[in-house]
């Protein structure tokens, strides 16, 4: 017994002493390897406590009791030298002079928001000046909303004018356009077709269709809806022209253009001048000097009764208009591939 106690006092004594001499984190991390052991070693006290089993009964309360002792007095001086030694080592790193505190700091990179965003934001106020309302439809639709509704019955040749991306559920598209939205702000906001409405609905369209410098296979729409007892083509028009002066400013002409959709009558499609100065005004508006950007009408009698609405009493206009182009007439963009090519020289010049 008395030799095994011995070897313990003798284990404190060594301990302690290497443990003042270690004067770095490395030798620190060695000695307490060597006495406390690591995952996959045995420490030396660890070694010593396994002798116990060769003492006699009587003698075991002992020297588990002194065994204890020496592994917490151990432990308590391994934390106070190793406080020493942090302490040491940054004072040594600081006067090294390694660590300049006057280096300016690295300021953290600003985010920015999207042109496309922007442009969002500027027509969605400037027709929220004129009493409009935000809603937002989405952008996984059915079949049935994308065209049926909107006066476009399963087979009506009509369909082809979008080309369209189907996913596998039977009846479940991406929207081609924002206008299915109509039939739901209709039915939602409409009150059974008693309240006159005035709204913009903004979101993601999808088309699977050749992608070129004026046109993307997604891009963005902001479409619009007014419903009342008097409306005409007047006010489609006033409205319209009220948005370009603000959009584009008082020299910026746009001009309208009889045209089709099965879900408006008469229909219109709407550009806006570019001129024909530069190549690139040339090739963005094939060259006649125009670039369209909205589609628009006289909402259809089927698409109104569609959405809760007696055309004997009610008639509205609507219009889907394409951000994007209008953001390359505001900017100069030549080529509507630069949006959503996530290429930070572009979008950091917004
Ligand atoms: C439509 O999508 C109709 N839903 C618009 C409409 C709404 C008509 C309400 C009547 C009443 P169109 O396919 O022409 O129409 O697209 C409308 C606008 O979206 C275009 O004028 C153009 O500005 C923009 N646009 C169309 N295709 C693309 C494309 N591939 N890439 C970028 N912008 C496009």
């Amino acid at each position: 017994m008395s030799t095994l106690l011995e070897q313990l006092d003798q284990l404190e004594q060594d301990a302690l002493a290497t443990l003042h001499n270690a004067s770095t984190s490395e030798a620190l991390q060695a000695w307490h390897t060597h006495y406390f052991g690591s995952k996959r070693t045995k420490g030396a006290l660890e070694a010593m406590l396994g002798l116990l089993s060769s003492l006699d009964k009587a003698e075991r309360p002992a020297f588990g009791k002194r065994a204890n002792e020496v592994k917490q007095r151990l432990l308590e001086a391994f934390e106070a030298r190793k406080a020493q030694v942090k302490e040491a080592e940054l004072a040594a790193e600081l006067a090294s002079g390694q660590l300049d505190v006057t280096l300016p700091g690295r300021p953290p990179t600003m985010g920015r928001l999207h042109p496309t965003t922007l442009t969002h934001r500027r027509i969605i106020a400037i027709f929220k000046r004129m009493g409009f309302e935000v809603y937002r439809s989405p952008e996984v639709e059915t079949d049935e909303m994308n065209f049926g509704l909107l006066n476009m019955p399963e087979h009506h040749p009509a369909r082809d004018m979008w080309d369209t991306f189907y996913t596998t559920r039977s009846g479940v598209i991406l929207r081609t356009h924002t206008s299915p939205g109509q039939i739901r702000v209709m039915r939602e906001w409409g009150e059974n077709g008693t309240r006159p409405l005035r709204v913009i609905l903004p979101g993601m369209v999808y088309r699977y269709e050749q992608v070129t410098a004026r046109s993307e296979s997604q891009f963005t729409q902001i479409e619009g809806l007014v419903i009342g007892r008097n409306i005409t083509m007047a006010d489609l028009k006033g409205v319209f022209a009220e948005f370009a002066r603000h959009m584009f400013g008082s020299a910026g002409q746009i001009r309208f253009r009889g045209s089709y959709f099965p879900f408006t009558e008469p229909s219109v499609e709407i550009d806006v001048y570019l001129g024909t100065d530069t190549p690139r005004a040339r090739m963005l508006t094939k060259g006649t000097g125009w670039l369209e950007i909205s589609g628009a009408g006289m909402v259809h009698p089927t698409v109104l009764r569609n959405g809760g609405y007696d055309p004997e009493e009610w008639s509205g206009f609507a219009f889907g208009m394409g951000p994007e182009r209008q953001a390359m007439r505001v900017h100069g963009i030549n080529d509507i591939r630069y949006f959503w090519q996530n290429d930070l020289r572009f979008l950091e010049q917004f």
